[in-house]
């Protein structure tokens, strides 16, 4: 007789902090329906459209399913099946022919679908003695920067905001990246909130909203500067939070004084006045949370300094600690909890420090280019996609003599650069484990793998075996490792967590230590443990001490390109989108936001063929004419092959400066671009 079963998992998506729980059933190792898990206290049933196409992942034609050759000159496109034993053979013959520094691993959020990847390619890298990065560097490093050098990190809960807070600024954040809010905000609006969203363009997020103020791309420094301006020019500051609290008051008082809202009004294209109301509203109508985006608003030139200067404003008005106010959940951000154990500290960094090219965006593009590097694995990943400047990236490529790309279908990287590609499996054919802010959630394996599809920890295993990597993999199997990871979080009894026990639970788990609002006790992340407005880490490495904006570098070029997410696809995944026929039936072809007299200074009409180039590249889209994006912006979507022939991978950060926030690399690079647009000829 043939068993049905039920099985509580999550979404493989990387949204954070949103993830979705999920119930699957299979029947004859076969994969029969798949929708929201209702019980999961945080998703509540719901998921979104990819979350639903994911289960078109499973017995499609256009999956990889054994590992493939490279046949014939790289780009070419031509495969031929090849074992897994001749794979590691390849990979394992051209470590061993070079030097361990010359070999790099690349990591993208195809290699994190079951939450547990990551250590184990650090793990890889380390005992290797490998080249390895910081992923935050092409996702949400520059904000995380910027609020890292005043000392806020952590954020309130999506619970904390419906339930106290009464203004809320939506600042860069959008719904299609994080849909777990939506519910949240309605509730809180219910509590009589009011909303203010502040963004280059109108998206889902401002239906939520009482009142949308669109600015310039970049510019949000100077709109917190003239808040601040406004704030100690209309004593709205709280003197008590500021004295206990912060570092560097006095210089900060003085240095906002030139900020006025004129001053600021004249970069954002926001109306003095309604700086003056927003102000007022904010300092005022309290508790007043930020919830700030976590990566597009930062993909600009100086992108720190926004996360900087906002950082400062609940200070100012002594919100931080308070519930409903501080700042709201962000992408790469979590409230104060206790999350997974330290599963690296018991081994040893093969990498000599001198011999490592830093987590900094330039330095390893200008490393792959100098042919630096010998083997490359990218894991999970589409690096043209992922990092900015793909001409450049690619001629780095060019020069490497292996590079291994495992991924669950083929993607453009692939295609134009890899030699070898191994066919990976499906969150579904492993066992893994995602946290929210609030959670942890078990992923139980539901299917044996599609084809020779194998896990990363058992390619990684194989490969450390035959490397004699000592100490990669101490564990007994997935499960104990898996066990390490959770020893941190203790139940009643005070015996730890293991997956054992989470079963036993329905696979949720409330995480140990989880406070709804952050700094309740101040302790913030900085040397002092106080705000700093002042920050002298940053004084020493030749940054601004204080909070700044810069204007922008013009370019020869009239229109700012700037980038988000829509709801129908995640980054580059299943061969953008094409590979899934919901994802590929949502996402025809890519659509660039223009503002209608943008438009007609150049004769393009709504659905118009266009050409995007730049001194860097070009590439074609379709004309999406609409007032939602400011004049002299340009918007679309990230994850289309092509987006990153234009982008800019220039510096934000010098490499001195890199290191100075523990744990966040600066090595984000600017990522935007001036364009002109034109009608296809
Ligand atoms: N211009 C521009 N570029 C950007 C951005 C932007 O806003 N603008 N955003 C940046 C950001 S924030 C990020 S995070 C990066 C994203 O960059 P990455 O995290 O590298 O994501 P992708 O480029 O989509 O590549 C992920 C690959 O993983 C594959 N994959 C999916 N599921 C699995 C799986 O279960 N296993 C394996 N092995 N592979 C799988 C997908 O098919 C896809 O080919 O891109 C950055 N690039
Ligand atoms: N649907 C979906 N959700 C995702 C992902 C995905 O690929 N698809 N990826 C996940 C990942 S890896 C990340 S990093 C996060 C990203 O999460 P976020 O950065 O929070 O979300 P985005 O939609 O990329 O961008 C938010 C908004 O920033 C605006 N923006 C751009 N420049 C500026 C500016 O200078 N100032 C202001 N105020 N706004 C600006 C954009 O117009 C956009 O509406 O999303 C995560 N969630
Ligand atoms: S929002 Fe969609 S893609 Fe993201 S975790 Fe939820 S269901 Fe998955
Ligand atoms: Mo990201």
């Amino acid at each position: 007789m043939i068993v049905k079963r039920q099985i509580t998992t999550m979404c493989p998506m990387n949204c954070t902090p949103t993830q979705c729980g999920m119930t699957v059933e299979v029947e004859d190792n076969r994969l029969v329906s798949l929708k929201g898990d209702q019980n999961n206290p945080d998703s509540r049933g719901f998921l979104c459209i990819r979350g639903r196409a994911s289960q078109e992942i499973f017995a499609n034609p256009k999956r990889l399913l054994h590992p493939l050759r490279r046949v014939g000159e790289r780009g070419e496109n031509r495969w031929e099946p090849c074992s897994w034993d001749d794979a590691y053979t390849m990979i394992v013959d051209a470590i061993k022919q070079t030097q361990p520094e010359r070999v790099g691993l690349w990591r993208g959020h195809g290699g994190s679908t079951t939450g547990v990847g990551s250590n184990l390619i650090s793990r890889f890298g380390s005992t290797g003695g490998y080249q390895q990065w910081i992923s935050a560097i092409v996702c949400w490093a520059m904000g995380g920067y910027g609020l890292g050098l005043t000392g806020a990190l952590k954020t309130s809960t999506k619970y904390d905001m419906a339930a106290n807070s009464r203004t809320i600024l939506l600042w860069g954040a959008t719904l299609a990246s994080q849909p777990d809010l939506a519910p949240h905000l309605i509730e809180a609006r219910k509590h009589g909130a009011y909303i203010v969203h502040i963004d280059t363009r109108r998206s889902e997020a401002s239906r939520h909203a009482d009142e949308v103020l669109l600015l310039q791309p970049g510019s949000d420094a100077a709109l917190a500067l003239a808040m601040a301006h406004v704030i100690l020019q209309e004593g709205l500051h709280d003197q008590a939070f500021i004295e206990q609290q912060t570092l560097g008051f006095e210089q900060f008082a003085d240095h906002v004084q030139q900020y006025t809202p004129e001053w600021a009004s004249e970069i954002t294209g926001i109306d003095a006045e309604r700086i003056r109301d927003l102000t007022r509203r904010y300092a005022t109508q309290t508790p007043a949370m930020i919830v700030l985006g976590g990566s597009s608003m930062f993909k600009h030139q100086h992108g720190w300094e926004p996360a900087r200067a906002i950082s400062c404003l609940p200070a100012l008005i002594g919100q931080y600690g308070v519930a409903g106010g501080g700042l709201g959940q962000r992408h790469g951000a979590s409230p104060e909890s206790s999350g997974y154990a330290n599963v690296l500290s018991d081994i040893t960094e093969q990498l000599p420090r001198g011999a490592a090219i830093p987590s900094h965006m330039t330095a390893i593009s200008e490393a792959f280019s100098a042919g630096r590097i010998d083997v490359l694995f990218l894991l999970g990943s589409n690096i043209l996609s992922s990092f900015s400047d793909a001409n450049e990236i690619e001629r780095g490529l060019a020069k490497m003599k292996l590079i291994v790309a495992y991924d669950l279908f083929m993607n453009e990287s692939a295609r134009r650069s890899a030699d070898l590609v191994l066919p990976a499996t499906a969150w579904l054919e492993d066992i893994g484990l995602k946290q929210t802010g609030t959670h942890i959630y078990l992923m139980e394996r539901a299917l044996t793998p599609e084809g020779e599809c194998r896990t990363l920890s058992t390619i990684l295993r194989d490969l450390a075996e035959r490397l004699d990597l000592a100490n990669f993999f101490p564990w007994q199997d997935d499960e104990a490792y898996i066990n390490a990871l959770l020893a941190t979080q203790k139940t009643e009894t005070g015996e730890p967590l293991t997956v054992a026990e989470l079963r036993k639970r329905g696979g949720y788990w409330q995480k140990n230590g989880l406070a709804h609002v952050a700094y309740r006790k101040g302790n913030f992340q900085t040397p002092s443990r106080k705000i700093e407005f002042w920050s002298e880490r940053a004084h020493q490495a030749g940054l601004s001490p204080l909070p700044s904006y810069t204007a922008p570098q013009g370019e020869a070029y009239p229109l700012r390109f700037c980038q988000g997410r829509t709801l129908t696809a995640f980054h580059s995944f299943f061969d953008e989108g094409q590979a899934l026929p919901t994802l590929a039936k949502a996402n025809t072809e890519p659509l660039l936001w223009i503002h209608p007299r943008d438009a007609q200074k150049r004769n393009i009409a709504n659905g118009a063929a266009i050409v995007i180039a730049n001194e860097r590249g070009q590439f074609e889209a379709k004309a999406h004419v609409t007032d939602d994006v400011v004049q002299g912006v340009v918007w679309m979507r990230d994850g289309w092959s092509g987006i990153n022939r234009v982008t800019s991978s220039s510096q934000i950060i010098p490499l001195v400066a890199n290191d100075i926030v523990p744990g966040i690399p600066g090595g984000q690079a600017t990522y935007d671009a001036w364009v002109e647009v034109q009608q296809m000829q």
